[in-house]
Parts: structure tokens; C-alpha cells; sequence
């Protein structure tokens, strides 16, 4: 089989669900788009001879029986669901790139000594709900019913109601699997080091820490001709202010530290209005646990002295905080032997500054990470690319992986 054909066509079918007419996918947790894509992967699992089965949520595996050890598995995929105008790589190239790496390796090598299996992870992005890896935490057992029984979408549809209209439900039993020795996940790099650098390949080393908030701010809605801009209560001018405040800082204490506003909602958002509220997102993420944890408490001090000193109440919300994550250093070795054996020189020992699975999946199985280039360095933007060449490369290094994993 050609590795490239059966990618492409696999590719091009996967964008379609939530499939955007400039380009790009929106693929939400458990909305239409998500059902249809999931629907069809069982489909396309079940006709490429995987034993196919779903969990409680959502997660599917696609599973090839291993002819010695076939009570040990080694696992290879990624997330389903996409952000908001994502593109049509993040998650999904970690999925079909297992497909593609699994069934290439069946077709030349015969059956696997130890069991493989296809992974793909109901939602990892935290971009329809105000919860974050559904999908890995749930794999794990990590996730409850208190987590997400009362957040909704922007819409004000409730988690669980969007689960159990897609056919799903929480977790119905406590136990975890153990047979996974092994779990390799396929990413693009979000980012520019490999292409500036021209490498084909990164071999991931760890991933950052993250802390996620949702900030509200509450001052005073007001008359906007009529009202004195000394007497105002502004959630607007407060917001900006925390911005500059903190960009400031954050670009003195210097890379690789990054913080993003990413969402901002004003109340009631009118022109003629002074706004009374703001709510706002907050994503900050560093590789060193010490950094960050002091940086999240000098955010939580700046916007609590900036509503102080501006009159306004103010709820901080922190809804997610992962620890920076090392990859296992004997699956790091066999991605850089597979990366030298395929692209030569042409690899990077890197650190990855997104969040992945595999940072939920590290603490408990050796994990490891491999990435190809994103043209750019664009991504959660439908512009999201990567030459067809490196992800031929990446899916070859990974099937060279799994072959050293599992045959
Ligand atoms: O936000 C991230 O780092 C990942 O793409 N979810
Ligand atoms: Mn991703
Ligand atoms: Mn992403």
C-alpha cells in the first residue's frame, strides 16, 4: 500500500465532518460533526479489519491482535474534536497517521507480536466546554461527574446534556486498563522551530505546564455620553489594564513563558454603553513548574490589585492546571533511532509548547511524541499546514516506531 495515497484519501474524507468552506474543520465535543466523525471512524475501522469498540464518552480504539504477546499493547493516536476554525491536522493527523503507520506495517510485516491499537480521544482542546483531555482523563479514570455536571457551552447548552443526545455517558466502571506498555502519539508542532530550522521531524522531550482561567469582572454599567469618565466603573479600561500589565512582565521574564487572553466577553457589548462586565480567558504555560506556578501568582495578585484599586468585584476561576510532562526516555530513543533511520540529520530533540494527550497518557504508560513541521508555524487557524512530504516522513518514522515497539 502507498502510505501517501491511503493518508491523502483518509484525509480528505475526515475533513468533510465539520469540514469549513474556506478550508479548515470546526469539530466540536459531541456536537453533530463530532458524532459523524466518530460514526465514520468506527466505520472505516471496522472495514480496514481493526476489532473496533467505544467507551463510556467517546473514546474508540481499533485494535490488531498480537500473535506472542497479544496482552500487551502498544497504542498510537490523538484527539477527535478540532477548536473553533481549526485545521484539518491537529488531532486528526495523530489518528490517521496510526491508521496508515498500522496497516502498512500489517501488510509488510504479517501480524504483530504484541497487540496494536488505533486510539482516537473524544476531546482534548477545552474549546466548546471549560474542560479540558475528556477524553485522556476519562481513558485514565481521572475524570468525574462533579467536573463538568454544571458547565455549558456559549450557547448555554449543558455538558451533559450534549453527551448523553450524542449517545454517551459517563464512565460506568473504575477500572483502568494495564496491558498498554506503550503509547506514541503523532502531532504537527503548532509551531516554527522545525521549519526555521528546516527539520522534518521533532522528537519530543516533554511538554509544558498550562494554567487556564476564566476571569470575571464586575463594575458598573453605565450611560456612555452621560456619564463622567471619573465616575465610571469600566470592566472594559479595568481588562486593559491587566492585559498591559502582565504582557509587560511576561516578556520580561522571557521566553519560553507565554500568555494568552484569548477569549473576552464584554457586558452588555454595546456601543453606547459603558460595559459593566467583562469576562475574559487567561492561558499561561511554561516547561518549569516553578516559573509558572510563580507567574499564576502574580497574575491572580495584578487582577485582584487592579479590581481593588478600580472598584470592582472580580472571580477568578482556574479551571485548568496541568504540570509539565517528560516523555519516557526509552520511547524518546526509538523515535530518534526511527527519525535518524528515515530522515537522517534532519530530525530536532525538542520540547512541545501545546498541550497534548500525551501529557494525561505519560503518568501512566511510557509515552513518547513525534512532530513534523507546521508551515508557518500556524495552527488552530484553518491555514494549517504541513508538506505532504514530512507527513509521509512522520507517519513512516512512526510506523518504524511501532514496528520496533511491537514486531
Ligand atoms: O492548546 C493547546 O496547547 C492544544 O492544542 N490543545
Ligand atoms: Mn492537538
Ligand atoms: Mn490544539
Amino acid at each position: 500500500m502507498d502510505i501517501r495515497t491511503m493518508f491523502e484519501r483518509l484525509d480528505k474524507q475526515f475533513t468533510s465532518y465539520g469540514g469549513l468552506k474556506g478550508g479548515g474543520i470546526t469539530r466540536l465535543l459531541y456536537s453533530d460533526e463530532w458524532i459523524e466523525a466518530v460514526k465514520a471512524l468506527e466505520k472505516l475501522l471496522k472495514e480496514e479489519g481493526f476489532e473496533v469498540s467505544f467507551d463510556d464518552v467517546g473514546n474508540l480504539t481499533g485494535r490488531i491482535e498480537g500473535s506472542e504477546q497479544p496482552e500487551e499493547t502498544i497504542m498510537s493516536g490523538s484527539h477527535i474534536d478540532t477548536v473553533v476554525e481549526g485545521g484539518h491536522l491537529d488531532g486528526q493527523f495523530g489518528i490517521l497517521s496510526a491508521i496508515v503507520a498500522m496497516k502498512y506495517l500489517k501488510e509488510k510485516y504479517g501480524q504483530p507480536k504484541k497487540s496494536l491499537e488505533v486510539l482516537s480521544l473524544a476531546e482534548e482542546e477545552g474549546s466548546r466546554f471549560p474542560y479540558t483531555f475528556w477524553g485522556s482523563k476519562n481513558f485514565f479514570n481521572l475524570a468525574n461527574t462533579k467536573d463538568v455536571e454544571t458547565i455549558a457551552d456559549a450557547e448555554g447548552v449543558q455538558f451533559i446534556d450534549a453527551m448523553t443526545r450524542s449517545g454517551f455517558q459517563f464512565r460506568q466502571n473504575d477500572t483502568v486498563r494495564d496491558d498498554i506498555k506503550a503509547f506514541v502519539e503523532m502531532h504537527i508542532e503548532q509551531g516554527k522551530v522545525l521549519e526555521t530550522e528546516q527539520k522534518s521531524i521533532g522528537v519530543v522531550t516533554g511538554i509544558v505546564g498550562q494554567k487556564r482561567y476564566t476571569i470575571n469582572l464586575k463594575g458598573e454599567a453605565n450611560h456612555a455620553g452621560t456619564t463622567p469618565m471619573g465616575l465610571r466603573k469600566d470592566a472594559v479600561v479595568a481588562f486593559t489594564e491587566i492585559v498591559q500589565r502582565l504582557v509587560q512582565r511576561a516578556e520580561e521574564i522571557g521566553d519560553p513563558l507565554v500568555l494568552t487572553f484569548g477569549h473576552v466577553t464584554p457586558v452588555p457589548n454595546t456601543v453606547n454603553v459603558v460595559p459593566g462586565e467583562v469576562e475574559f480567558s487567561v492561558d499561561c504555560r511554561h516547561i518549569d513548574q516553578e516559573v509558572l506556578n510563580t507567574f499564576a501568582k502574580e497574575i491572580e495578585t495584578t487582577i485582584k490589585e487592579i479590581a481593588e484599586q478600580r472598584g470592582m468585584d472580580v472571580n477568578i476561576n482556574l479551571w485548568m492546571d496541568e504540570t509539565p510532562t517528560l516523555m519516557d526516555d526509552a520511547i524518546i530513543e526509538k523515535v530518534e533511532a526511527s527519525a535518524e533511520e528515515i530522515v537522517g540529520a534532519a530530525y530536532k530533540v525538542m520540547p512541545s509548547g501545546a498541550g497534548h494527550d500525551s501529557q494525561i497518557f505519560a503518568k501512566h504508560v511510557p509515552t513518547g511524541m513525534i512532530f513534523v513541521p507546521s508551515i508557518k508555524g500556524i495552527s488552530h487557524n484553518v491555514e494549517e499546514e504541513t508538506l505532504v512530504e514530512d507527513l509521509v516522513k512522520g507517519i513512516e518514522v512512526l510506523a518504524s516506531v511501532l514496528y520496533k515497539l511491537a514486531y
